[in-house]
C-alpha cells in the first residue's frame, strides 16, 4: 500500500455521517446521483493561503497587484486571507465534517518556484505534502489545479502569459511538482479558467497584472494553450498514475436582441469563451473567430503549435455560475479583431446573487450538454458552482444562508438532469469551502459553506448550507 491508500483506508474507519432510512431513500430515489458521485468543495491557493512571504515563497501577481493602491476593494490583499497555509488542519476538519469526497485546491507556483524556474523550494513543497496528507486522511481525494491565477512576478517582469516561454515555465513547473507529490495526488488540473485569468488580466485589466492590450491579451491565450498541453504532457511523464485535465469556467451566451446580427454574435462568443480553451487541446486548431488570415500571426502561432498543442485530455472542469448576455458591435471596439462583439456577464431577467450575478439553473444544462458534444466520452466533472451572499451570523452565531441553499439546490437538479441526459459528470465541487479572497471584491463577497470571520480569529463557522451539504453528501441526492 502507497501513502495515499494508507491514508484513505485510514479514513474509511471513521464513522460516516449518518445516511436516510431505507424508507426516505425510496422517495428521494429521483433525486439520488450516481454511486461513487464524487461530492467535493474548491478553494484556491491565493484566496485562502496567505503566508505570503513565509518560508521563501516569492511573491506573485497577485501580492504585487493587490499591493497597488486603488485595485481592490476596501484595499484589500491576500497577505493573510484564510490563513490556510497555517491553519489547513482546520479546513480539513471541515472537510471530514462535510464528508467531503473530493477536495480541490491549487498550489501556488512562486510558494514552489520562487522566481518560477528551477529547482523547488523544500518548505513550500513540505506545506503541499502536510496538506495533501490532512486531505486524505479526512477521507477525500485531492484534485488539484497546478495554476490558479497566481503567476511568479519574476515570470510577469519577463513578459508575463503574453511571453511564450511561460508555456515552457509552466512545463517545468509541472514535471517536477508531478515527480514530487505524484505519490500522494492522482488528480490534476493544469489551468484554472484560462478564459477569465487571460481576458481579465491581460485585456479588461481587471485582475492581476492589470493589462489592457489586447493584442497581448490575444497571445496569452495561446501560451496558455500551449502551457497546458506541454503541461499535461510533463506531469504524465513525471507521475504515471496522473489522470490529467484542465478547468475552464462556461456560460451560455444569450443574444441580447432576437436578431441574426445578436444571435451570431453570441455564437461567435460561445466559440471564444467556452471553447477557445478545450479545442486546441482536443483538435489542434482555434475555433473560428479571429480574421482567418490572421489569426496565426495574432496567437504567434509557429509552425509545429499543431501538435505541440494537443493533449488528450484525461478529463474535463466545468465551472458554472451565471449567463451572459451578448450584442453585435460592428465597429470592433473591444479591440479584438473579428470579435466585434459588446457582452455583459452574470446580465439577464433573473434574480441575482448578493454580487449582482443573474440566477439561471437552466443555463447550467444547457451548456453542459453543449461541452459533451466537444468532450465526448470523457469524464466531466464540475469544478466549481455556488453563489455569493453575504448574510452574517445572529446572535447565537449562525448563519442562514438560505438562498445559498437555493442556489446549489436549483443547481444540482440541472446536473442532475444532464447527467441524466448522459452527459458523464463524475463530480460537484461546491465553489467554497469557505468564505475567502474574491479577487479584485476582496472580502466583500462570500461564496463559503463555512463563514471566515476575517475580522477577528478567522475562526470557520458552518453555514446553514454547510449543515445542508453535508445531508446532500450523505443521502447522495437532494433530498
Ligand atoms: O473565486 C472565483 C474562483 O477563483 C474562480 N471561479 C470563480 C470564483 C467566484 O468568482
Amino acid at each position: 500500500m502507497d501513502r495515499r491508500q494508507l491514508l484513505l483506508a485510514s479514513a474509511a474507519a471513521l464513522p460516516a455521517a449518518a445516511g436516510p432510512g431505507p424508507a426516505a431513500a425510496k422517495t428521494q430515489a429521483h433525486r439520488a446521483f450516481p454511486p461513487g458521485f464524487l461530492w467535493g468543495a474548491a478553494t484556491a491557493a491565493y484566496q485562502v493561503e496567505g503566508g505570503w512571504r513565509d518560508d521563501g515563497k516569492g511573491p506573485s501577481i497577485w501580492d504585487s497587484f493587490a499591493h497597488t493602491p486603488g485595485r481592490i476593494a476596501e484595499g484589500a490583499t491576500g497577505d493573510v486571507a484564510c490563513d490556510s497555509y497555517h491553519r489547513y488542519r482546520e479546513d480539513a476538519a471541515l472537510i471530514r465534517r462535510l464528508g467531503l469526497k473530493s477536495y480541490r485546491y491549487s498550489l501556488s507556483w512562486p510558494r514552489l518556484q520562487p522566481d518560477g524556474r528551477g529547482p523547488l523550494n523544500d518548505k513550500g513543497l513540505d506545506y503541499y505534502k502536510r496538506l495533501t496528507d490532512a486531505v486524505l486522511a479526512a477521507g477525500a481525494r485531492p484534485s488539484v489545479t497546478l495554476y490558479h491565477w497566481d503567476l511568479p512576478q519574476a515570470l510577469e517582469d519577463q513578459g508575463g502569459w503574453p511571453n511564450r516561454d511561460t508555456a515552457a515555465r509552466l512545463a517545468e513547473y509541472a514535471g517536477l511538482v508531478g515527480a514530487a507529490l505524484g505519490d500522494r495526488i492522482d488528480h490534476w488540473a493544469v489551468l484554472n479558467e484560462p478564459k477569465t485569468f487571460t481576458h481579465l488580466g491581460y485585456w479588461q485589466g481587471a485582475h492581476a497584472p492589470g493589462r489592457k492590450e489586447p493584442l497581448a491579451f490575444l497571445k496569452a491565450t495561446h501560451t496558455a494553450n500551449l502551457g497546458l498541453a506541454m503541461g499535461y504532457r510533463a506531469l504524465k511523464a513525471a507521475s504515471g498514475r496522473a489522470r490529467v485535465g484542465t478547468v475552464c469556467d462556461v456560460a451560455p451566451m444569450l443574444p441580447r436582441k432576437d436578431t441574426p446580427a445578436d444571435r451570431a454574435a453570441a455564437a461567435r462568443y460561445a466559440r471564444f469563451l467556452n471553447r477557445w480553451f478545450l479545442e486546441p487541446a482536443l483538435t489542434g486548431a482555434y475555433p473560428r473567430v479571429l480574421p482567418p488570415d490572421r489569426e496565426k500571426a495574432l496567437l504567434g502561432w509557429r509552425d509545429g503549435d499543431e501538435t505541440l498543442i494537443r493533449a488528450d485530455l484525461d478529463h474535463v472542469g466545468l465551472n458554472y455560475y451565471t449567463s451572459w448576455t451578448v450584442a453585435d458591435d460592428p465597429s470592433g471596439s473591444n479591440g479584438v479583431p473579428g470579435l466585434n462583439t459588446l457582452a455583459d456577464w452574470g446580465t439577464g431577467p433573473h434574480a441575482k446573487t448578493d454580487n449582482g450575478w443573474d440566477i439561471y439553473p437552466q443555463g447550467f444544462y444547457d451548456i453542459l450538454v453543449d461541452m459533451h458534444g466537444l468532450t465526448g466520452a470523457r469524464p466531466i466533472e464540475i469544478t466549481e458552482n455556488g453563489a455569493s451572499y453575504n448574510m452574517r451570523p445572529d446572535a447565537g452565531h449562525h448563519i442562514h444562508d438560505s438562498p445559498r441553499i437555493d442556489y446549489l439546490r436549483n443547481h444540482l437538479g440541472e446536473v442532475r438532469r444532464a447527467i441524466a441526459a448522459g452527459v458523464p459528470i463524475k463530480g460537484f465541487h461546491c465553489w467554497s469551502l469557505m468564505d475567502n479572497f474574491e479577487w479584485a471584491a476582496g472580502y466583500t463577497q462570500r461564496f463559503g459553506l463555512a463563514y471566515v470571520d476575517f475580522k477577528g480569529d478567522l475562526s470557520r463557522t458552518p453555514k446553514d448550507s454547510f449543515l445542508w451539504y453535508r445531508d446532500v453528501i450523505a443521502r447522495n441526492g437532494l433530498g
